[in-house]
């Protein structure tokens, strides 16, 4: 069990709660957003659609369509990026100057969460809005059917199929993992255009085999291109931009790169670079912090290209899990990650950055989780939103960091295989400040007050028995709903 010091809490507490307002120019927010009525308190529980329409009316597609330009949209998933790794989330090993800009400039959310501390699940949710195991992505999807635990839903609505309908170009760029059977490839989920890696993980930055087999992609064709993957995607996403922003109409780009995921690849000019700066750095922790600057300078020029045609855009940019922590990963004072069900594995950085629209330099505080993506930025782009999904738009705190922030639930599962799970799962389910976690198929049930106790330190679930029982509760009916899905071909 990796436990961070209780005592680094105070310090972290005091960095979140340092909103650096007075370091930037602050914007009045612009068309585009929506203030927003504040939900309802949500405890009463709604496993099933925790964003009704009676809680968020957004208006219309239409109404939206007629009064405002939509803008280009750039999604932007890191693979494993743990909460504390990048300087902007408090990293003093690690420069990432690129996307702390992205911050300064725009708004830094510290409560964001994935909704699965592993990769599949979570994609599943960005792209579908929903929970995973709503979807049939409850665990990691494979290419080893024996151990392979998801098959998205055939004809679920997904992002880019939405914001097609509403006139956008789609483009996916980078990882994928949400399978690779007939039906499952981008190109069969809504994406007009697709250039990367359709696996699950690359065993090789280099020659990016899994198992060895190539599954890079230009479109459906095989593609066999030589350099590291995070220059590459990089490089395909601003190829992608430059060829869409050419059209008039706005266009939607879903970059996964799939840094800074095992293995710990850099490239040796990045590595160089560290190990000069920090000598002392251990030679693990190193190749990390470089595969991190690595990713950000990829982002960097992602964003030039982006800003270069001087087009009205919003960037996003989230991780898809925590950081492994056998990896050198770094959580901040967070318990636990990647894997994890404590906040290590769930808590994300998330950054929202769109000139003219959202202030700069804010950092909200509201509790966010990526299946809140699709109807967030359906809103901004004027796309009809299905009435069935889980998410709830974040404009509100878009439009002002420090809006009210209702008490909500949010479920988080992962089925999983091997020796620990045997393909059970494990749960968690946060509900206003109160956090139900059961860690491993074969551990008690844990609660945790988030308010006072925000490293899960200690343990509730003797001491507050009735509340045990009502999240217990919840949690059995969303497991039902889940498992109402089927999760294999
Ligand atoms: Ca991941």
């Amino acid at each position: 069990m990796h436990v961070r010091p209780v005592f680094l809490a105070g310090l972290w507490a005091l960095f979140l709660a340092t909103v650096p307002a007075s370091s930037f120019a602050t914007e009045p927010p612009q068309r585009g957003i929506e203030n927003e009525p504040e939900a309802t308190d949500q405890s009463g529980g709604r496993p099933e659609n925790l964003a009704s329409e009676a809680d968020e009316p957004v208006r219309s597609a239409s109404d939206r369509r007629a009064g405002a330009a939509r803008p280009d949209i750039v999604l932007i998933v890191a693979d494993d990026l743990g909460w504390g790794d990048l300087s902007c989330y408090g990293a003093e090993d690690i420069r990432s100057p690129n996307l702390d800009r992205l911050a300064e400039q725009g708004q830094r959310w510290t409560h964001f969460y994935a909704n699965c501390c592993v990769c599949s699940p979570t994609r599943a949710s960005i792209l579908t809005g929903c929970y995973p195991d709503r979807v049939g992505v409850p665990g990691v999807i494979r290419t080893h059917a024996e151990n392979s635990w998801g098959k998205l839903t055939p004809g679920v609505p997904t992002l880019p199929g939405l914001l097609s309908d509403a006139g956008y170009q789609t483009a996916a760029v980078g990882k994928w993992h949400l399978g690779l059977e007939a039906g499952d490839h981008p190109l069969d989920r809504g994406f007009d255009f697709f250039q990367g890696f359709l696996g699950d993980m690359m065993d090789d930055y280099f020659n990016h085999l899994r198992h060895g087999n190539n599954y890079m992609r230009y479109n459906r064709r095989q593609i066999n291109p030589a350099g590291h993957a995070t220059s590459l995607f990089a490089q395909w996403a601003c190829n992608a931009v430059n060829r869409m922003a050419a059209e008039d109409r706005p266009y939607f780009l879903y970059l996964a790169f799939n840094a800074p995921h095992t293995p710990i690849q850099p490239p040796a000019q990045a590595l160089q670079a560290v190990q000069q700066r920090l000598p002392g750095l251990t030679a693990k922790r190193a190749r990390l912090v470089a595969l991190i600057e690595d990713l950000d300078a990829a982002v960097g020029r992602v964003l030039s290209a982006i800003s270069a045609t001087r087009r009205d855009t919003i960037v996003v940019f989230v991780s898809d899990n925590g950081g492994d922590l056998n990896a050198g990963a770094n959580n901040g004072p967070l318990r636990h990650g990647k894997g994890s069900k404590y906040e290590g594995g769930l808590r994300v950085p998330a950054i929202f950055h769109w000139p003219g629209h959202i202030a700069g330099g804010q950092t909200c505080t509201a509790v966010g989780v990526t299946m809140d993506l699709l109807p967030t930025l359906c809103s901004i782009a004027g796309a009809d939103c299905p009435d069935s999904i889980d998410g709830m738009p974040l404009n509100r705190w878009l439009a002002d960091a420090q809006a009210a922030s209702p008490p909500r639930e949010i479920y988080f599962v992962r089925r999983e295989g091997g020796m620990a799970y045997c393909g059970l799962t494990i749960e968690a389910l946060r509900h206003g400040d109160w956090k139900l976690v059961h860690n491993l198929p074969t551990q008690q049930f844990e609660l945790f007050d988030l308010a006072a106790d925000p490293l899960e330190q200690h343990d509730r679930a003797a001491a507050a028995p009735q509340r045990l029982r009502e999240l217990k509760s919840l949690l059995m009916r969303h497991i039902q709903a889940g498992g109402r899905v089927p999760w294999q071909p």
